[in-house]
């Protein structure tokens, strides 16, 4: 049996994952709310196939509890969010998690942190922890996982996969249990090298949007059409460019970098300098915002809407969200009236002056940003009337009214 630890946005749909394809598991979360969310029935965040995944793990018999299981496999999906003052990674809920687990393991249990960690995170944190409570017969394993938000079921499936263990016939046992629904290829290698890939990984994607969001500025300081720059540029064979945004959110892309630059401060520039080019992206959307409200004569902030809060199209989440990080710069700037916020995708208020309905965002409003391209607006710039559009995502053509980055 698989006792699955943290059932947010990784752990469930793992765990939903195996379970239907024949592992016996058990889901355990220390939030009671959530478990009895999942215990009537539904599932807690909005994701493609997830829904119908939760159906089959309820008929293969997926349980959900808040206790801990006595059984031979653990799988670790708790956060692991950074200090914003030290850059460094916080173990403190995997430290947590590991502590509970080792009170019931029997020995030889298996324990897997899915969890993102930066190098050497286990080695300093979870193992002191193992030997701390007197126990040297548990074995552990780091299977980070990586699949995206918004295609998460097709990804379980279809994404290769990295498995670290000390021993490696463990890590070919954990291989065998993944290998139960993942089909792609999945590697078998050292703790530390499975930690830093994962981090890499994500620093890699990191580093190549802050190329196009500092050629999006580039472009427009110059007086050029950086997507189509882009696009000409992507002809050559070798040329993969990103596209440029209003800054890079999410709980991974916009935090992993960081535990790179935690670590490595006198070696990580080219890390540090892409995270504060990113960072800087709702502050560049402010501004242009009110270049274009100058050239257009609008000097009411209360007549521009923000179309768009979760940190990227057709998900609900809102972590290290670009739109939450302009109001806040937003609020800094003493802003008076914070502009009407809309996310078809967000339905309890998290900013303020949102509103739940189109319609009712759009009355009276002169001017909208979009934040986030949800298929609900892409490729529609009718639905905003003859509105100025500022459309951080290009997701809108091109026309008189509608401005880039
Ligand atoms: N973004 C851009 N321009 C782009 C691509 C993305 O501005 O060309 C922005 C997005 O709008 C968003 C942010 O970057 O705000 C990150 O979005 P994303 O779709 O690139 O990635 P995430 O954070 O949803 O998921 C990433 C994935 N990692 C990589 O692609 C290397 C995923 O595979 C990982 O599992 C996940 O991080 C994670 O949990 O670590």
């Amino acid at each position: 049996m698989v006792n699955v630890i943290g059932l947010g946005y990784i752990g469930l749909p793992t765990a939903l994952m195996m379970a239907s394809h024949g592992v016996e598991v058990v889901g355990t979360d220390y939030d009671s709310e959530l478990v009895a969310t999942l215990n009537e029935g539904r599932t807690t965040f909005k994701e493609e196939g997830l829904d119908e995944l939760f159906a089959e793990a309820i008929k293969a018999g997926i349980t959900f509890t808040t206790e801990y299981q006595v059984c031979d496999t653990y799988i670790v999906s708790v956060p692991t969010p950074y200090d914003k003052q030290t850059k460094k990674i916080d173990s403190a809920y995997v430290v947590a998690a590991m502590k509970s687990v080792l009170e019931v393991a029997p020995d030889g249990a298996i324990v897997v942190i899915e969890s993102t960690v930066s190098p050497n995170t286990i080695d300093r944190f979870v193992r002191p922890v193992i030997s701390d409570a007197g126990r040297s017969d548990v074995n552990l394993v780091h299977a980070p996982e990586r699949i995206i938000p918004g295609n998460m079921v097709y990804e379980l499936l279809h994404n290769n996969r990295t498995i670290g263990a000390d021993d490696p016939s463990v890590g070919e046992m954990v291989k065998e249990i993944y290998a139960s629904f993942c089909q792609a290829e999945i590697t078998v290698t050292d703790i530390r090298t499975a930690e830093m890939t994962k981090v890499v990984e994500n620093t890699y994607r990191d580093i190549n949007i802050a190329f196009a969001n500092e050629l999006a500025k580039i472009c427009h300081v110059g007086g050029m059409d950086v997507y189509e720059v882009i696009r000409i540029a992507n002809k050559h064979p070798r040329v993969n460019i990103l596209s440029p945004g209003p800054g890079v959110g999410g709980h991974c892309i916009s935090v992993d970098p960081w535990f790179l630059v935690g670590d490595f401060p006198e070696t990580a520039n080219f890390i540090r300098l892409a995270r504060h080019t990113n960072d800087s992206m709702p502050e560049w959307v402010l501004e242009r915002a009110l270049e274009i409200m100058r050239a257009k004569g609008i000097d009411d902030a209360s007549k521009v809407g923000i179309y768009g809060i979760t940190y990227k199209e057709d998900v609900d989440d809102v972590r290290e969200s670009p739109t939450l990080q302009m109001l806040e710069s937003m609020e800094h700037h003493l802003v008076a009236d914070p502009c009407r916020v809309y996310d078809p995708w967000v339905d309890n208020d998290i900013a303020p002056n949102q509103v739940h309905d189109m319609d009712e965002f759009l009355d009276g409003l002169e001017m909208v940003i979009v934040m986030v391209g949800h298929s609900q607006i892409k490729g529609r710039p009718e639905l905003f009337g003859d509105r100025i559009l500022l459309d951080t995502r290009n997701v809108l053509g091109n026309g008189d009214n509608v401005f880039k980055l």
